[in-house]
């Protein structure tokens, strides 16, 4: 293959450059018209080289600007080079640069599946600066192309690169973003973000970046055709697009072909943009929410469909773009129907630059890698889309039998033809004797199933929660519910014999009844390959000693509880842990299942909640205060107006007696806008023993109070017991999380500062309870403290 670049004339390829001469051209404007055919990595990628080579500029749309440019002189006018394309492309690609006014332009012309372009230049003003060459490292740098030559030629090209970019290691492996080969989503190249530039050490000194994903949320199924030979060829289970997950056949639904999807690390004060391509087929609606982030300032970023945004259409495209503002372990999830308990989920990590102040446990561990990040759920035969409906209008099967550790486990047996026994590969985290691990655990839980999480031979010293520092505490065992997530420190130093040990997950109440289980590898560097010798079952995976968070509830399990509410806060904030004082507004919330004759599931002449033939099957409404919350047809944060006025109501708005007639409507309360709200949650556990993990969306709140007071409750008496000084709230220094289970025949006092307007979710994360009522909107403040919405910002509702 010929190729050749003419370097005649090129000081910087002289044998001995000692230093690169470069030529201050002034402003620079670089358009791209990239974004027709290419991915958009790539005009992400086209940015962060300018910005190497040109110093910080400004993006504008397709446009940059840059107010130094100091790009190396050349002379060079003609370029006779033979490039391939880096990845299929379908028409032209076409890079224009207007070097103050001489325009140079790189044309690329390809047709598929052609190997040869054709590179053609042209240069509007006479100048002594034609550099041409710039414009081609440019699409060479970019990846847009590479050369098809000998090893000379690359050579040549190298230095090319090396001489125009001086600041090298490049801050990312080269191949990005074309990590590896393989099919494309549409017109997407689907990634797994392995590599991402923003995936990087975050220092003090280090700038924001923006950081761009593309999510395609798909139907998917777990052992497709990717998989292979998957399991019987283990290698197989984690080939590109496989997702073994515990060895059942379910139709999931999934981000980027993967479950969990791709996880998204980045630093504090990264800007993200996730521009999320919706291909559920057939025509399903979908949104993504940022759970652990509190879009200050982009309420409409948040996610939920019909409160914050219009759901994103069948094949179309919505990108998000918020700061990343909260650091600490957080995750990703759909946020429309139960899409996220069929698998769209992912992690979602910012860290902090090392340093005590902003990361008070530091000295605690040495390490904190991708690779330590646990994402549990619990997971069902069949998929949720089906399960809610049955929820709904059969009957009320919501008992997980399965779970997964990072999309992974074992249950199904595989036999092959020769007989033996083959399984899905259980997750695996590896560790190094004598070394600290920073481990981030998320639970993507879908139904009322606490999992009791812990790792044999080793204790966890648990350092935050849902992203929020929190004093060191050594426990044996954690109890994760839905929305939950915990940072603990992992001792690697349980060496007394070199070999590997059981991560276990137990589940209780819905999991409880088919001793749903889990396990998952600690694996000890130099360790024999071989999985620990311990049994699996259910009952092997209690764990005595202290566990954090279960509730009051498991009283009989051998371990000594302790609950969230008496963790003590490592950070201050002035705003949640300022003396004791009356908060602004006060709002007691009863969450309960009540038979009711809801519409929904239940009709007064055929089928009503009062037939006796159908009193196993009753449908048992998730309430909070006695009301179904059901979405608005538009979301109130955009089209307040386009709503009806008696959409939203409350149990002081409401005129009918809810425990007789079913009440439903968007449940609503309004808070001025930096008030302190306090709510105090009541459980009072009248159907049955469940866990309700609620999670307040745009907030994050501190947990005063806990407390059971027996099997059952109600409201009334908490609130009794309340006005005669019966719970004692601990303001000093108390946790501060988004997400926090409420104790069966119990409450939780939690406060927040409505500091952030527009319309907050709050609602139970168990997803069936969530779907069928178990939630409320916070408005704060009025539309006119309400973030303006991008432009062209979508629309959708009745008409
Ligand atoms: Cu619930």
């Amino acid at each position: 293959m010929v190729y050749a670049v003419n370097t005649n004339g090129l000081p910087y390829l002289s044998p001995k450059p000692k230093k690169p001469p470069s030529v201050r051209v002034g402003t620079l404007i670089a358009y791209s018209r990239m974004s027709l055919t290419a991915p958009p990595q790539a005009l992400f990628r086209e940015s962060l080289f300018l910005r190497r080579v040109a110093g910080h500029g400004k993006r504008k749309g397709r446009k940059f600007i840059f107010n130094k440019i100091f790009f190396p002189k050349c002379t060079a006018d003609k370029i006779p080079v033979k490039l391939v394309p880096s990845f299929p492309t379908s028409g032209l690609l076409q890079l224009l640069f207007v070097f103050q006014q001489l325009i140079v332009e790189l044309k690329i012309i390809s047709k598929l599946p052609t190997t040869t372009l054709r590179v053609s230049t042209r240069a509007t003003m006479k100048s002594s600066l034609h550099c041409v060459q710039a414009a081609l490292v440019l699409a060479l740098v970019t990846r847009l192309v590479t050369v098809q030559a000998d090893s000379a030629a690359t050579v040549v090209v190298d230095k090319l690169v090396d001489k125009l970019l001086p600041h090298k290691p490049f801050p990312f492996p080269r191949p990005y973003p074309f990590p590896r080969p393989g099919p494309k989503a549409w017109e997407y190249e689907i990634s797994d973000y392995s590599s991402h530039p923003c995936k990087r050490e975050c220092t003090l000194r280090s700038r924001p970046m923006t950081c761009r994903y593309v999510f395609v949320v798909e139907n998917y199924f777990t052992l497709s055709r990717a998989c292979h030979d998957c399991p019987y060829n283990q290698s197989h289970c984690s080939l590109p697009h496989c997702i073994a997950a515990d060895g059942g056949r379910k139709a999931v639904k999934v981000v980027n072909r993967m479950m969990p999807g791709p996880a998204i690390e980045v630093c504090e004060g990264d800007r993200l943009m996730v521009t999320v391509v919706n291909r559920l087929e057939p025509s399903e609606v979908t949104s993504i929410h940022w759970h652990g982030q509190l879009q200050k300032g982009t309420p409409f970023m948040d996610g939920v469909g019909l409160i914050t945004q219009c759901p994103i259409g069948f094949n179309a495209k919505f990108t998000y773009r918020f700061k990343a503002s909260e650091a600490g372990t957080h995750y990703w999830h759909a946020h429309s129907g139960p899409q996220r308990t069929d698998g769209v989920y992912g992690a979602l990590i910012v860290r902090r630059p090392r340093s005590f102040t902003l990361e008070p446990n530091l000295g605690l561990y040495a390490h904190d890698l991708s690779e330590h990040v646990i994402t549990i759920m619990d997971w069902t035969e069949d998929s949720m889309t089906d399960r809610l409906s049955r929820y709904t209008h059969v009957d009320y099967d919501a008992k997980p039998k399965l779970m997964l550790v990072n999309g992974k486990g074992r249950h199904t047996q595989f036999e092959a033809l020769d007989g033996s026994l083959h399984y899905t590969p259980y997750a695996e985290f590896k560790v190094t004797p004598g070394q600290r691990y920073r481990f981030r655990l998320i639970s993507n839980g879908i139904m009322n199933c606490p999992i009791q999480f812990s790792i044999d031979g080793h204790t966890m010293t648990v350092i935050a929660s849902d992203g929020n520092p929190m004093l060191p505490f050594v426990v044996d065992s954690i109890i994760v519910n839905s929305g939950e997530r915990y940072d603990f420190v992992l001792n690697a130093d349980n060496t007394s014999s070199l070999r590997n040990f059981w991560i276990r997950l137990r589940g209780y109440n819905n999991c409880k009844l088919h001793n749903a289980t889990q396990t998952a590898i600690l694996k000890y560097s130099g360790a024999p390959d071989n999985p620990p010798p311990e049994s699996t079952t259910w009952d092997d995976a209690v764990r005595g000693g202290r566990s954090l968070n279960s509730a009051i509830v498991n009283t009989s399990l051998p371990q000594t509880s302790f609950e969230i509410s008496e963790m003590y806060s490592a950070t201050y904030d002035p705003d949640l842990h300022a003396q004791p004082q009356t908060p602004d507004m006060k709002v007691y919330l009863g969450i309960e299942f009540h038979a009711i004759e809801n519409e929904v599931a239940h009709h007064p002449d055929y089928y009503s909640i009062n037939d006796t033939y159908s009193y196993g099957s009753k449908f048992y409404s998730p309430h909070i205060n006695w009301i179904s919350n059901q979405m608005p047809p538009s979301p109130p944060l955009t089209q307040l107006g386009d709503l009806p006025a008696n959409q939203f109501c409350n149990i002081d708005t409401l005129s009918k007696n809810c425990k007789k007639e079913w009440c439903a409507c968007t449940h609503h309360y309004k808070a001025k806008l930096g008030a302190l709200v306090e709510l105090v949650i009541v459980d009072e556990g009248i159907l049955s023993h469940a866990y309700h993990p609620m999670h307040l969306h745009g907030h994050k709140f501190s947990v005063l109070a806990m407390g059971k007071l027996g099997e059952q409750t109600t409201v009334d008496d908490v609130k009794a017991l309340d006005q005669s000084g019966g719970i004692t709230r601990r303001v000093n220094k108390a946790p501060i999380k988004d997400t926090v289970i409420v104790p069966d025949g119990g409450y939780t006092v939690i406060r927040f500062k409505a500091d952030n307007p527009g319309f907050w979710l709050f609602h139970c994360h168990v997803e069936l309870h969530s779907a069928m009522g178990m939630a409320m909107v916070f408005q704060v403040g009025d539309p006119k403290d309400f973030p303006r919405p991008p432009r062209n910002f979508q629309r959708c509702g009745n008409s």
